[in-house]
């Protein structure tokens, strides 16, 4: 327990934990066929966005509140959005600027004009590459990597897709993802690596929004077999196996787990979710309502993780305005939602070595909305449940706070204090923050 309490981030998880939430842009060949995976064998000459404005792409960003903007560098058509040296699969045979643009440059450049990092999607799963399903596939894959870790600054984050189908030649591929890694560590040691194990940063199991009940920034290594180890192995470790666990499953980081684990590693969640039904883009789709954004918000960032909210571009390369009227709307619920702290006093009682009591006293009574909780995750992730009551009524009860925990609190309540009880935690809790709205 105490091993569990004091597993921590490293600084590049550290730095993305409080970045909140970035924007994911899927633009491939599936953008003009309408297909959500492509077969890989499109014509490069269909890939034409005539009005390609990545400085309008930030802006929309930026103006709902998005920190960093992922760009789909290749999806699983293989299709290149930069011109790569090792394919002729790539914007360089397409019409767009005569076969001389770079999707990739001027998406970087315009994150670093715009002031927001930039990071890429590179899908290991190629249905146009020839070598894919051999070992030199995993040298071009390499190679491709390359080119994007050293041609265009730096890169906050690396996105893994797990999906592995077959190829053109029916094979499927091994991924040597050790070797991935290596390179990104070596050319961009900041970058934080998205992947189904790790190392930085866990995929949160549904591409929806949803966080489950207890949402733990720590895990066992078996989940998560790529991020470095913190801790020996827990006391039913030889009577229980992991084996099979995957990010899907309901519980994740819960106390059997923990105890019958291997190791522990710190891997928070990434809660990646399209604003349309589809990844890319589809005419007849029309972006979710504003609602549904914020329950994702208030899951995923208020859920201890990051929420990476993909916004497609049209064949044009522009943003549909629908979508950008919708972030612009999401911004400001959220202006509205958490623009405007209640200032109080904090008072704090400790009632056994884990557990405490914090009273939150307003400075008049006040209709409260939402109650925010962080940890101090440089001492590890302790919080296990707690409640909040307001007197003698319960307003929410909840499991784990890490990073940060949204509590929405019931509908036109109004009080004067609030207290915060922690009932359990795997050492004694430190609480960074503690702000009501
Ligand atoms: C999945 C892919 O198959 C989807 O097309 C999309 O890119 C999503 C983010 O990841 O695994």
């Amino acid at each position: 327990m105490r091993a569990a309490a004091s597993v921590v981030p490293s600084p590049r998880q550290a730095a993305w934990l409080a970045r909140g939430m970035f924007a994911f842009v899927h633009f491939t060949v599936n953008t003009y066929t309408g297909r959500e995976w492509g077969t890989g064998d499109e014509p490069e000459s269909i890939f034409n966005p005539a009005e390609l404005d990545c400085d309008e792409w930030v802006c929309a960003i930026k103006a709902a509140g998005l920190r960093g903007l992922i760009l789909t560098a290749k999806h699983h058509d293989g299709f290149c959005l930069w011109p790569s040296a090792y394919t002729e699969h790539s914007v360089k045979n397409s019409p767009w600027k005569n076969g001389r643009g770079d999707v990739v440059r001027e998406a970087a450049e315009a994150c670093r004009r715009g002031g927001i990092p930039f990071g890429v999607y590179l899908s290991p799963w190629d249905r146009n590459s020839p070598l894919y399903g051999t070992d030199a596939y995993n040298d071009y894959y390499c190679n491709q990597l390359t080119e994007l870790l050293t041609g265009y600054g730096e890169l906050f984050e690396v996105w893994f897709d797990g999906a592995c189908g077959e190829g053109p030649n029916g094979r499927r591929q091994v991924y040597d993802f050790d070797r991935y890694i290596a390179l990104i560590r070596r050319y961009q040691p900041n970058a934080v690596i998205f992947n189904d194990a790790g190392p930085d940063v866990r995929w949160c199991g549904n591409e929806a929004g949803q966080a489950r009940e207890a949402e733990w920034s720590v895990v066992p290594s078996e989940l998560c077999f790529r991020a470095e180890v913190q801790t020996g192995p827990g006391p039913d470790a030889d009577r229980a196996s992991l084996k099979g666990i995957y990010n899907s499953d309901a519980d994740i980081g819960t106390l059997p787990q923990i105890l019958a684990s291997r190791a522990l590693v710190f891997a928070p969640s990434e809660f990646d979710m399209s604003i349309r039904p589809g990844w890319f883009y589809h005419e007849n789709e029309a972006p979710h309502p504003v609602e549904r954004l914020m329950r994702a918000y208030l899951n995923s960032v208020g859920g201890g993780g990051c929420l990476n909210l993909n916004i497609p571009p049209m064949p044009s390369g522009r943003f549909d305005p629908r979508d950008v009227a919708r972030l612009a709307e999401f911004r400001r619920a959220l202006d509205d939602a958490f623009g405007a702290p209640i200032p109080a006093a904090i008072d704090r009682c400790d009632l056994s070595e884990t557990q405490c009591t914090l009273t939150l006293t307003l400075p008049e009574a006040r209709r409260v909305r939402y109650l925010v909780l962080a940890e101090d995750l440089s001492v590890g992730q302790r919080v296990e449940r707690f409640v909040v009551r307001n007197g003698s009524r319960v307003l929410y009860r909840g499991t784990t706070i890490g990073y940060r925990r949204i509590c929405p609190l019931p509908d036109g309540v109004s009080c004067g204090a609030l207290t915060v009880t922690i009932t359990a935690a795997r050492a004694t809790p430190a609480i960074r923050e503690a702000i009501v709205y």
